[in-house]
């Protein structure tokens, strides 16, 4: 790995990491909370930076997929979320199949290789609409990849018709499922779920249903939702929870943190402001240096924009996701992204990086990789 001088760190508390990344030894808890305290961004991003390159180069992943959010009811109703409304609410919603296909296949003229599916916990919606929809789109889009149900919905579906992860997960993977995206996952400390998401699916069931999936060979992804009541402790937590699943089963394939935006959420008067950039690429940095044995960390740009994800390149992350096309989760937060990008911006913010953009599917199968500027 690439020689980091001493004397680049403003903060000496990272010298005896910097020795530990350079020697490919793992982090624990209390180098987490170190890098997370250190005022040293730069210095932070520099080592998440070398372990990037020394995985993937100059190569920067994107997907030219398609979000689509089926309802926004759902039982839950998590604090931190601005999205949901409760069963019979007139701004609530519930997608006709039909027009989930629609949107799909829309998509796929375009040329997606993804369709990404999530939505509320809706009271009235069995397994039996779900392996409909994952028929009907298996049929309508032949090759997309169908990346639909987090942990959390997969788990509501489990206990309402009382089967047990593996057999919700072998009929949703039989009609036509390829891989578990990553929400859901939060903080899993209980403290924090107790008050941002009280009636949300444990973090012990969240990672059960991770494994699960993985017992099964479908590959999965995992997020963290940061900026709210939670302490940088139990950030590093989260991530050393993760850390321990993906050595038992290697099945995650790529992780996200998710920055939250609090706007019209029942946390907006308790959590005073967004996010700082400073934050988000601290993160990003200490989740890449963490997390040793994730292949991708992805910077989801409609959470952060499309500049502060263009900077994150240079602080550990390797993939920008994707052209997403219709996003109501963030945006129902006061997310203020645009809803899309097209596949031509995406490879322009990566080259303008000095980046090499390789479009790839959900398992990162490369589909078109550019040439070297
Ligand atoms: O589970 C909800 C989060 C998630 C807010 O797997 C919020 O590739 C911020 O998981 N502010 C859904 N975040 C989105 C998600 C995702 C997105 C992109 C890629 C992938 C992937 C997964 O959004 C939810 C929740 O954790 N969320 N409300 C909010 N106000
Ligand atoms: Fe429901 Fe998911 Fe929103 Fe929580 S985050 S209220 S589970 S849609």
């Amino acid at each position: 790995m690439e020689e980091i001088h001493a004397d680049f760190f403003e903060d000496p508390g990272l010298h005896e990491i910097a020795a530990k990344v350079a020697a490919g030894e793992r982090l624990d808890f209390a180098d987490g909370v170190r890098l997370f305290r250190s005022p040293d961004l730069l210095g932070v991003g520099r080592l998440a930076d070398a372990v990037r390159r020394r995985k993937h180069g100059d190569r920067v992943y994107f997907v030219v997929n398609r979000h689509i959010n089926h309802t926004n009811i759902c039982v839950n109703g998590c604090a931190f979320c601005a999205f949901s409304k409760e069963d019979g609410d007139p701004a609530g919603y519930l997608m006709s199949l039909d027009e989930v296909v629609a949107r799909a296949r829309e998509s796929w003229r375009q040329g997606i290789s993804e369709v990404h599916i999530v939505g509320g916990l809706h009271p009235r919606l069995d397994l039996d609409y779900y392996l409909k929809m994952l028929a009907r789109l298996r049929e309508a889009v032949p090759g997309v990849i169908i990346q639909a149900l987090t942990a959390v919905e997969v788990d509501y579906l489990a206990e309402r018709h009382g089967l047990s992860l593996e057999e919700v997960l072998t009929e949703l993977r039989a009609a036509g499922l390829d891989a578990l995206p990553g929400g859901g996952a939060e903080v899993f400390a209980p403290r924090v779920r107790e008050l941002i998401c009280p009636k949300k699916t444990s973090g012990e069931r969240w990672l059960a249903v991770h494994a699960a999936a993985h017992r099964l060979g479908l590959r999965t992804n995992a997020t963290m939702l940061y900026g709210h009541l939670e302490t940088l402790e139990e950030r590093v937590d989260h991530l050393l929870r993760l850390r321990e699943l993906q050595d038992r089963t290697g099945g995650f394939l790529t992780f996200i943190p998710l920055a939250f935006h609090r706007r019209h959420t029942r946390l907006e008067s308790t959590v005073r402001y967004q996010t700082t950039g400073y934050d988000d690429l601290k993160t990003l940095a200490v989740a890449r240096l963490l997390l040793d044995n994730f292949d991708h960390i992805k910077a989801y740009w409609i959470m952060i924009g499309p500049k502060l994800a263009q900077i994150s390149l240079s602080f550990g992350v390797n993939d920008f996701d994707g052209t997403v096309v219709e996003e109501r989760i963030t945006h129902a937060a006061g997310a203020d992204a645009g809803k899309a990008l097209p596949c031509e911006e995406l490879r322009r913010l990566i080259r303008d990086a000095g980046r090499v953009p390789v479009e790839r599917d959900t398992l990162y199968n490369v589909l078109k990789e550019d040439f070297r500027q």
